[in-house]
């Protein structure tokens, strides 16, 4: 498995290509165009550009996290198909520059939902957290104020204010969408993009829904085994796969990850590994990578990934805030190095033991 690091792209991140480039193990980068909504097309001239920036540092893109899904598609609303038009000159952008491996989520309204960036744990490291009561008081109309203070004035990836700006609009967008109607729409978009998937051979690998089950009402449909099932036996072509999240499956303690990797066996070009410590059934926290430190068994999972013949990217998702680091909630250097090399090793005693 080739380990890499998500760098949020110049301008953006706090962390630099040079810093992550000493990381031991690191082949590469997952990055995005941030500046970029949901809909607009991706030029060559913008992915050149953003190659040039990772080359400068050293470093080659290796997938695309993410290119967003517009809402109008995920909702099957007038500007569908021009969206999906977009996206395909998009992927045949992406195609033409080498990169094949895409990931994107179709989770309406919000991409991942947290209740604290900055949690303090006993040893003085800061995680996201998230906490169901919180949620269920939360008036969702004022979430965009809060998420911006909580993240210390950054641009959150899948926050975007311009869309943020209209969540009353898009709640009421959304009020009689289904979990059936979503899904079907995602299929509708799957079969769009086909062929120019399998001119390029790109692989879509759908992020899970975070947390994994419905909130704020709102239909979710990529949360456990049954759904991930699903959707790769009904859309059963090669450019339909999974991100495997475990930071995101995991946030649901009935998801038996371990089953739900040899589910997907083949089907998963992309995996985010990290773990999660679950304190109630109400409430999770980003904890360290090490299985001693959160509710997940990581060894376990990387086993399931090695028996299965995972031969793709991988990440360390999210990291603890440690060592007075300051930098966008989730994705300091630090902890995140500190997880790869774990995981590095995880990886490096099964291809030893099965020799
Ligand atoms: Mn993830």
């Amino acid at each position: 498995m080739k380990m890499t690091l998500r760098w949020y792209g110049p301008g953006y991140d706090t962390v630099s290509l040079e810093n992550i480039r000493q990381i031991p193990g690191i082949k590469g980068v997952v990055t995005s165009l941030m500046g970029k909504l949901p809909g607009e097309v991706w030029t060559d001239e913008d992915i050149a550009e953003l190659q040039a920036a990772a080359k400068e540092g050293g470093l080659d893109i290796l997938a695309f996290e993410s290119i967003n899904i517009s809402d109008d598609i995920k909702i099957g609303g007038a500007k569908r198909d021009e969206h999906i038009a977009n996206y395909i000159k998009s992927l045949e952008a992406a195609g033409k520059a080498g990169i094949q491996t895409i990931c994107y989520n179709f989770m309406p309204v919000f991409d991942w939902t947290r209740t604290d960036l900055w949690r303090e744990r006993e040893d003085g490291s800061f995680v996201l957290a998230y906490n169901q009561e919180v949620i269920d008081q939360v008036d969702v109309t004022k979430l965009k104020e809060s998420m911006e203070e909580m993240s210390g004035g950054h641009l959150l990836p899948g926050w975007e204010p311009e869309r943020m700006d209209r969540i009353r609009e898009l709640f009421d967008a959304y009020k009689d969408v289904t979990e059936e109607d979503l899904f079907q729409n995602l299929v509708y978009f799957l079969n769009a993009i086909e062929d120019v998937c399998s001119k390029y051979d790109i692989k879509m690998a759908i992020h899970p829904d975070d947390p994994a089950w419905p909130i704020f009402g709102l239909p979710r449909i990529i949360t456990n085994k049954e759904q991930i099932v699903r959707l790769l036996t009904t859309v059963d072509k090669p450019h339909n796969n999974l991100t495997f999240c475990s930071g995101s499956l995991g946030t649901n303690p009935k998801n038996d990850m371990v089953e739900i990797i040899h589910a997907a066996k083949g089907r998963i070009p992309f995996a985010h590994l990290r773990n999660v410590r679950h304190n109630s059934p109400t409430d999770f926290e980003e904890s360290a990578h090490l299985s001693s430190d959160g509710s997940v068994d990581m060894y376990e999972l990387i086993k399931a990934l090695h028996d299965t013949g995972f031969d793709g990217i991988y990440r360390p998702d999210h990291g603890r805030m440690i060592w007075g680091e300051k930098a966008l909630p989730g994705y300091g250097l630090y902890d995140r190095a500190l997880g790869a090399s774990y995981m590095e090793g995880i990886w490096e005693a099964l291809e030893k033991a099965g020799k």
